[in-house]
């Protein structure tokens, strides 16, 4: 099935992938009054398949969001990171790809039984599609990014979470489409966490697993380098060693400093003859002074000037992203006075200009 169709079917209009009826509906209606001039639903959805339409296979970037938090663990919340995130953005000619259509009680269609996928299938979709497409969230974004790396390669796309679990069926449809022009891949992972883990009690793709997965289609683990690690039960030369790729861990960059680590991530990815990037900013890279309205917030990290200079000078470098998201930022979890998200927005707009052609 090609995009368009699989789009009609698995996602909705930005701000409505949570279902909401009453309870929790002001903040959608606010962005779709913003974004299409109206926020009664038949409106909305017209305007969002006339926009997709002009603009899907151009270079403008693509937008997709992921309000889902189902994925992790500890504390949730980041599955109202998308409708806040997305208010933020200014840019124009974006290419809103709008919400996965999220039931919040699932996340991969492996761990739901049948009779619940039959169940939802029936309630969701046309009688001829009903044992084609995925219902559980994550399921639907690998079915969704697959679609559309292989309908439309050269347009760059930013994810919107949600939990990081989201990351591992993006970078697989990213590495199968690009690995068919024989490129040179990458994955650049911002993290307090090394998300290295095959598994997690049980559950196999989850916020914990995922850079795990990853790491395995890669062309081989050196071209993961994961920066901002500070807490993990394993030591850094344990990972390194053990799965062998290449991580920068918070004090050695805060000992070492900004130019340091600039200059090692850039050197790291050349010697290796790398030429686009995967990027992957897990909120919690961040110092928790800066970012406390995530789900596992940790101190002694880095600062956000940081993270958008090493953007600045990639931007400047022949390493191109081409794909990129933004996780685990949890609006509900914020305190008074909390400024994790106008920081997230500043690490979002130079995303975006690394993004953009
Ligand atoms: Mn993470």
């Amino acid at each position: 099935m090609d995009f368009l169709t699989l789009a009609a079917h698995l996602l909705s209009p930005p701000g409505s992938g949570i279902h909401t009826v009453s309870n929790g509906k002001e903040r959608k209606e606010q962005l779709q009054k913003t974004l299409y001039q109206s926020n009664q639903a038949d409106i909305v959805e017209q305007r969002w398949k006339q926009q997709l339409k002009d603009q899907l296979g151009t270079k403008n970037l693509a937008l997709l969001s992921y309000p889902c938090d189902t994925g992790a663990a500890i504390t949730r919340g980041s599955n109202w990171g998308p409708l806040y995130l997305r208010q933020l953005i200014q840019s124009k000619n974006l290419c809103d790809l709008g919400d996965v259509a999220v039931i919040p009680q699932l996340l991969s269609d492996e761990d739901t039984s049948e009779q619940t996928k039959q169940r939802i299938a029936m309630e969701r979709y046309p009688q001829e599609l009903r044992d084609q497409l995925p219902v559980a969230p994550l399921s639907i974004l690998k079915t969704i990014a697959a679609a559309f790396f292989q309908d439309y390669p050269d347009q760059p796309l930013l994810t919107l979470g949600g939990d990081h679990s989201l990351s591992y069926p993006i970078v697989h449809g990213w590495l199968k489409r690009k690995k068919r022009e024989k490129k040179k891949l990458g994955i650049l992972h911002f993290d307090a966490h090394t998300d290295l883990m095959p598994q997690r009690l049980g559950i196999q793709h989850c916020f914990a697993t995922w850079a795990y997965h990853a790491l395995a289609e890669l062309h081989s683990a050196q071209h993961l380098l994961q920066v901002g690690i500070r807490s993990s039960a394993q030591n850094q030369q344990y990972w390194q060693q053990n799965l062998g790729l290449r991580q920068i861990w918070a004090n050695e960059f805060r000992h070492k400093g900004l130019d340091w680590a600039q200059a090692q991530i850039l050197e790291h990815f050349e010697k290796l003859g790398v030429q686009e990037l995967y990027l992957s900013v897990d909120i919690d890279a961040l110092d928790s002074e800066y970012a406390s309205a995530t789900g596992t917030a940790e101190a002694n990290g880095l600062f956000p000037h940081e993270i958008i200079q090493i953007l600045q000078t990639l931007k400047a470098s022949d390493l191109v992203i081409t794909a990129a998201d933004l996780v685990e930022v949890a609006p509900p979890l914020a305190k008074e006075n909390d400024e994790t998200l106008s920081w997230a927005q500043l690490i979002l707009e130079q995303m975006i200009g690394n993004l953009e052609a």
